[in-house]
């Protein structure tokens, strides 16, 4: 193992949480408690909660420092002022509305900018953003190139968009058919991949020809624009601050789950260009969100964010954020245990259908992975498979995707390597008995994103 491949942590530790493990047994109780679904586990029967990334994250001593620099006014918060200037200033948007987390932007752009009937081409669904683009009328058309789904393929942009498919579509459809095309940066379902500038480049090239706006998803933008760094030699030498600017600047505006990139626990926003977009987004935003320089955050909220975000472009945090990552990704692989390659930028995704080849994909071997980790050794993953996918909105069928993965996602700044060294021994050492794992079949199925709540049997 080389290790100068893995930078130490560039930070050092102020304030610590105690973590604690149950027992084999207990944990057995748990999971059956939770109906296998591990987002039904109470964080206090957790050891290592790898779930998401979203929202666990750890803030700094500056925003921390910030908090306490919380405008709560109910109008014209300085906190919102801050955060807008900041991101004006870092992704080159006019106009920034805030709102409570990321679906609550998904939520806004939805109803602003689609009209029923028309198609939503994005690189693979997300399902918060898939759910708010068809329940606005949208149709979502996946543009993502071929080889994403597919998790031995390895490739350095494996996030990005096939042409070919957004063309065949507006072709066969009409450009006036299109909402809008949705960019995410990186991709999360996809094992967390990136995307070129290359590709944007000529993606908005085409969509500006064509009249065709494009939003992006900004989730885990600075996580893409390291990647880009990393492996397209035209910003080898480019700050991570520059190349996010750039990756902005081929899109009309943004979604953002604020809980991931901008290192805070909670908050969002959207941004656009448009003027009328703006004016449409402003009256809705009162509606669901909250006034317009809040959008349902606390202004002690809108502090940590600006400050978040500012830390997320320092080029020592984002790359160790993303050796991180990559060292579990490869202690598994050493050991050959199967994953999405390659590795990311926000987790590892075990590859289910390798890992249980004895289970098929109605019998969930994602959800039942992600259920025998937790009981292995009290570590909490999360099923990125055919549960996560949820019915066809038409005809009520099983969306049955080629990825069939369990997510270990690192929250920033939480865990170190040692960490990660105990998360590997967990995942090998189930490997080494992965024929015990018995499939799943349903007990109760919630009618909309259905992974969040659902309840499971074992077969
Ligand atoms: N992502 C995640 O764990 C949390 C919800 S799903 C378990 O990955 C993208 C790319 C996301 C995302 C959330 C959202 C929604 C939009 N786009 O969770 O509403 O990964 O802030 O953001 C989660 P909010």
């Amino acid at each position: 193992m080389d290790l100068s491949m893995y930078p130490a942590e560039p930070f050092r530790i102020k304030s610590v949480e105690t973590i604690k493990m149950n027992t084999r047994e207990e944990r057995q109780e748990v999971i059956r408690k939770a109906g296998f679904n591990t987002f039904l586990i109470d964080s206090e029967d957790v050891y290592i909660d790898l779930l998401t990334d979203s929202g666990t994250n750890a803030m700094s001593d500056r925003q921390w420092a910030g908090m306490m620099l919380g405008d709560e006014a109910y109008a014209g918060s300085r906190n919102f002022h801050h955060l807008e200037k900041t991101v004006q200033e870092l992704f080159g948007f006019k106009h920034v509305v805030p709102t409570h987390q990321g679906r609550g932007a998904e939520n806004i752009l939805s109803r602003i900018a689609i009209k029923p009937g028309q198609y939503v081409p994005g690189n693979m669904y997300f399902t918060t953003t898939r759910y708010h683009q068809e329940s606005n009328g949208g149709i979502f058309h996946d543009i993502i190139i071929d080889e994403a789904h597919d998790a031995s393929i390895d490739l350095p942009f494996k996030g990005n968009i096939d042409l070919n498919k957004l063309k065949a579509l507006v072709d066969k459809v009409g450009a006036e058919q299109i909402a809008y095309v949705c960019v995410a940066i990186t991709v999360n379902l996809a094992g967390g991949q990136p995307v070129s500038i290359a590709n944007l480049r000529e993606v908005y090239k085409y969509c500006q020809s064509k009249g065709i706006k494009v939003f992006m998803d900004a989730t885990r933008c600075v996580e893409n624009a390291y990647f880009i760094k990393e492996r397209e030699p035209e910003f080898k030498d480019a700050s991570i601050r520059d190349i996010v600017r750039e990756e902005f600047s081929y899109s009309d505006g943004c979604t953002m789950s604020g809980k991931k990139d901008c290192i805070t626990n909670i908050g969002g926003f959207l941004c656009v260009n448009d003027e009328e977009l703006f004016t449409a987004a402003k009256e809705l935003v009162v509606v669901f969100e909250g006034m317009p320089s809040y959008g349902g955050m606390a202004g002690r909220d809108m502090e940590a964010m600006a400050i978040g975000l500012k830390e997320a472009m320092q080029e020592e945090y984002i790359e160790h954020r993303i050796r991180q990552v990559r060292y579990l990704g490869e202690r598994l692989m050493e050991a050959g245990v199967p994953i999405v390659e390659p590795v990311g930028g926000h987790a590892v995704f075990l590859d289910a259908r390798r890992f249980c080849p004895h289970l098929t994909q109605s019998q969930f071997p994602a959800q039942a992975l992600a259920a025998a980790i937790y009981v292995e050794g009290g570590v909490r993953s999360m099923e990125r498979g055919i549960i996560s996918a949820g019915r066809d909105k038409q005809t009520g069928h099983d969306h049955a995707p080629k990825l069939e993965t369990v997510r270990l996602t690192i929250p920033r700044r939480v865990y170190t390597y040692t960490h990660m060294d105990y998360v590997a021994r967990t995942v090998i050492q189930l490997f080494r008995h992965k024929e015990d794992i018995k499939g799943l079949k349903w007990a109760y199925e919630p009618k909309q994103l259905r992974f969040f709540t659902g309840r499971f049997e074992q077969l």
